[in-house]
């Protein structure tokens, strides 16, 4: 999905390889190549997947992590900021094989790794929570940080979890799109005050998991206006127009609108519903043309949310975007408490009894030295 809002903008920021047990899960890919599509566990699944047995997906990604990295490095790696391994934490293959291919990318290279961790719907199983909790507490030991994405903060009631995979894939693109590539420009200094890489990384360097808030606003009276794709907008516009043009910037005092569009990135939906005043450190980004980009009003917002979370870090800056747009992006790194991860423990406690209790019970055997009349 990266790939493809690459695509659409004509830029290059993100390179990417596939890999999964199974065949049809690659097959379904649109915008990474053939070669790039790494089928592993062959000899054990025969391309089939591991199902939602994580186990397995972390053994078969150790057997088979250097052909992994081998592709990786094929993509070339002498230039990139960071690794960053994007996967379904409630599966197989994803589960157990992202906590597998973070500690050899930390061993081999020096840049951060990454995660994006995408939390299942309870819909899915308990199961699919118990896999999530078990990865997810590994990732918080080998990832340099893990943002998180919770599926079922993000779904409609009443809306399948696979109906819903499109639109909620556009929400993280949306998000994460903006907030990479801001990095990747700090490069090019062409904003007042671009935030680059490094301040980033910065941000992100207390480990643990991440969220991320994000909110936008229309800088033109003109309604009919609905350019929702773009960097700002994501790939496939699903952004609703009254959403979109809900706070009219134009007219209002510039400082004020940035203002009050970073503080509606914080209090509004994050990738991960958690309480951000535990968050450690912050970045704050606001995405749009130079205009409307004013300096007094980010540097306002950013002491908004230092005072909003429990550390003292915020940095922040801007990003010039050529979009009738603005979007704020608030990154809240290194919570310390969010109750869907709560919850998923407490079901995967709940899952590990039960199990315990079923290799426990045992039916019932006459003597084994007593012979059956065949067997
Ligand atoms: N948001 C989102 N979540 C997805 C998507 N595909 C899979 N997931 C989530 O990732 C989980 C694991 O995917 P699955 O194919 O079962 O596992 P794996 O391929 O063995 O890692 C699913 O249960 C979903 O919660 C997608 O396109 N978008
Ligand atoms: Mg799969």
């Amino acid at each position: 999905m990266f790939l493809e809002q690459d695509r659409k903008l004509g830029r290059n920021s993100f390179r990417a390889i596939a890999v999964n047990t199974a065949r049809t899960d690659l097959m379904g890919l649109k915008h990474i190549e053939l070669k790039d599509r790494i089928l592993i566990g062959q000899t054990v699944v025969k391309g089939h997947g591991v199902g939602t047995d994580n186990a397995a997906g972390a053994r078969i990604t150790m057997d088979e992590v250097d052909s992994i990295v081998s592709a990786i490095d094929r993509k070339g790696t002498h230039d990139v900021d960071a690794f960053m391994v994007v996967a379904g934490l409630g599966g197989g293959t994803g589960s157990g094989g992202t906590p597998v291919l973070v500690r050899q990318l930390k061993n081999i290279y020096h840049e951060p790794v990454y995660v994006l961790g995408i939390l299942p719907a309870p819909e899915e199983g308990k199961l699919y929570s118990f896999n999530a909790a078990r990865s997810l507490t590994t990732l918080i030991k080998e990832a340099d940080n893990t943002f998180v994405f919770d599926n079922s903060a993000w779904k409609n009631e009443g809306e399948s979890i696979k109906s819903a995979f499109s639109r909620l894939n556009d929400e993280i693109v949306r998000r994460f799109g903006v907030l990479f590539r801001a990095g990747e420009m700090g490069k090019a200094g062409v904003g007042e005050m671009v935030v680059d890489s490094s301040e980033i990384i910065n941000t992100l360097r207390g480990g643990g998991i991440s969220t991320v808030g994000y909110a936008i606003a229309s800088v033109t009276t003109d309604r009919s206006k609905s350019p929702l794709s773009g960097i700002i907008g994501g790939i496939t516009s699903t952004l609703k127009k009254r959403e979109a043009t809900e706070e009219v910037l134009l007219g209002e005092d510039r400082t004020a609108k940035i203002i009050s569009l970073v503080r509606r990135a914080m209090l509004g939906r994050l990738t991960l519903p958690c309480d951000f005043s535990t968050a450690e450190r912050a970045l704050v980004l606001v995405a749009g043309p130079p205009d409307e980009l004013d300096r007094k009003g980010i540097e306002k917002a950013k002491s908004w949310v230092e005072e909003n979370i429990a550390g003292v870090e915020v940095r922040g800056g801007d990003y010039p975007v050529r979009s009738s747009f603005v979007a704020a992006v608030v990154l809240l790194s290194t919570i310390g408490n969010a109750p869907r991860i709560r919850e998923l423990t407490e079901i995967a406690r709940e899952t590990k009894e039960d199990s315990v209790r079923a290799e426990e019970r045992k039916p019932l055997t006459i003597d084994e030295d007593i012979e059956p009349l065949f067997e």
